[in-house]
C-alpha cells in the first residue's frame, strides 16, 4: 500500500512538473519562442467540451454505483434510541438535498463549459451584473440552508433538553476515557456519582475516585456497558488524558470526551440487543461479516493457523477522536437489557464497589509485604552455610 501510495505522488509530481513547463510555454506565446501547436484550436477545445461531458458521465455513473453497491453500509433506519428516527430524518432530508443539488448544477456546470467552449474570434459577451439572478441564487441558499440550520437547532434541543422528571427517573453511568479503553462507573443505589479527580488515582482506584465522598460509597465499576431498555440514561464523559469522543452510533449518540471536565449526553434506548439482533438489516450485515471470515479463516487454516470465530452482533461504544496509536482498538461492549435483566446484573454487580475494591487491594498489599518480612529472617542463615559448603568445594579443588 505504501509502495502504492509513493509511486502515486512520484507521477503525480511529474504531471504537476510537466504542466509547469508547458505553462512556462504558454507565457512565450507571441515572443518567437513557440511553434502554434501550443495554442488551443477550435479542434482541442472541442474535444476538451466533450471531455467535461464524459467527467459528468463518469461523476454520475460513480454515484449510481455507489448507491447500487454501498447504500446498505450507512446505519439509517432501525436505530436503537428513542431520539434515534429524528436524527435519521435530519441525516436523509440533508442527504437528499445535497444529492438534488449536486446532480443539477454538475449537469449546469458541465453543460456550460462545453456550450461556451473557446472558438476561433469568439469573443466573450462582458455585462456587470444582474440584480434578478444574484437576488434568486441569493436568496434559494439562503432560506433552505436556514430551514435546515432551524431544524438542526430544533432537533439538538429536543435531544439534549431533559427536564427534571426524567432527570429524577433516570439512571447516571459516567464513562471514563483514556488512551486506549473505556470503563463504566454506576451511581449505584443513591444514583448519584460521587467526586472524582485525576489527583486520587492510585492503585485499584484508576478513575481517581474520591474515596472519602459519601455518594461515592455505593459507586461501582464495570468492563461491560449494561443499559436497560425503555429506561433513560445519563452519561457523564471524563476523559483522563487527551480528546476523546464517546460514540455509540446505533443510538445515534456521540459527545467528546474533554480531559478537565465532564460532559453528558442522555437518551433511552428501545431496542434490547436481543432484539436487535432480529433485525432484517442487521441479519443481513452479520451475514456478510460472516462469509469474509469464513473467507478468511479458510486462508489461515491453510496455512496451519486457527479459524477466526463467528461474529454476532453487539451494540458498541466506540471512540471517534483520532486519540492516539491504538485508538482504532478503542472500544467497549454495551448490552441492552430488558428491565429485569438489568435489576439481575445490577443486584450481582452492585456490590463490587470501588471502596470494597480499594480494601480488599490494601489487604492483599498488607499480606504480601508481612509474608515477605518474614521470608529473610528464614532465609537468613542458609545462603551462610551453602557459601561455607561451595567455598569448601572450591579448596579441595
Ligand atoms: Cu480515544
Amino acid at each position: 500500500m505504501t509502495t502504492f501510495l509513493v509511486l502515486t505522488v512520484v507521477v503525480l509530481l511529474a504531471v504537476a512538473l510537466w504542466q509547469l513547463t508547458k505553462i512556462f510555454d504558454l507565457t512565450q506565446v507571441g515572443s518567437g519562442n513557440v511553434n502554434d501547436t501550443q495554442i488551443a484550436n477550435d479542434n482541442d477545445n472541442k474535444v476538451n467540451g466533450f471531455l467535461m461531458f464524459a467527467f459528468l458521465g463518469f461523476i454520475y455513473l460513480t454515484t449510481i454505483l455507489c448507491l447500487l453497491y454501498y447504500s446498505d453500509l450507512p446505519l439509517i433506519g432501525d436505530s436503537a434510541s428513542e431520539h434515534g428516527p429524528e436524527v435519521d430524518r435530519l441525516m436523509v432530508i440533508s442527504l437528499v438535498l445535497i444529492f438534488i443539488v449536486q446532480t443539477v448544477t454538475q449537469a449546469l456546470l458541465h453543460y456550460f463549459a462545453f456550450k461556451y467552449r473557446g472558438r476561433q474570434g469568439q469573443k466573450a459577451l462582458y455585462f456587470a451584473d444582474n440584480n434578478k439572478l444574484e437576488f434568486i441564487w441569493s436568496i434559494i441558499p439562503a432560506v433552505v440552508l436556514a430551514g435546515l440550520i432551524l431544524y438542526g437547532l430544533y432537533a439538538w434541543t429536543n435531544i439534549m433538553f431533559v427536564d427534571e422528571k426524567d432527570e429524577q427517573d433516570a439512571i447516571v453511568i459516567e464513562l471514563y476515557a483514556q488512551q486506549f479503553k473505556w470503563e463504566a462507573r454506576y451511581a449505584g443505589a443513591d444514583n448519584v456519582l460521587g467526586k472524582a479527580n485525576v489527583r486520587y488515582i492510585e492503585g485499584v482506584n484508576n478513575l481517581g475516585v474520591d474515596l472519602s465522598d459519601p455518594n461515592a460509597q455505593d459507586d461501582f465499576t464495570a468492563a461491560e456497558l449494561h443499559i436497560p431498555k425503555g429506561k433513560r440514561v445519563i452519561f457523564k464523559m471524563r476523559s483522563q488524558d487527551v480528546l476523546h469522543s464517546a460514540y455509540m452510533p446505533h443510538f445515534r449518540a456521540q459527545m467528546n470526551c474533554v480531559p478537565g471536565m465532564v460532559t453528558s449526553f442522555s437518551f433511552v434506548p428501545t431496542l434490547t440487543t436481543a432484539e436487535m439482533r432480529e433485525k432484517p438489516a442487521i441479519i443481513q450485515k452479520v451475514a456478510n461479516i460472516n462469509a469474509i471470515r469464513a473467507k478468511k479463516s479458510e486462508e489461515l487454516v491453510a496455512k496451519g493457523q486457527t479459524a477466526l470465530d463467528p461474529y454476532t452482533f453487539d451494540y458498541l461504544l466506540l471512540c471517534n477522536k483520532i486519540c492516539g496509536a491504538s485508538h482504532y482498538n478503542m472500544q467497549m461492549k454495551i448490552v441492552v437489557d430488558s428491565p429485569e435483566d438489568f435489576k439481575n446484573w445490577l443486584k450481582e454487580n452492585s456490590p463490587k464497589t470501588i471502596v470494597q475494591a480499594v480494601k480488599t487491594a490494601a489487604a492483599e498489599a498488607k499480606a504480601s509485604e508481612e509474608s515477605a518480612t518474614q521470608q529473610p529472617k528464614d532465609s537468613a542463615a542458609a545462603p551462610a552455610a551453602d557459601t561455607t559448603v561451595v567455598a569448601q568445594a572450591e579448596m579441595k579443588q
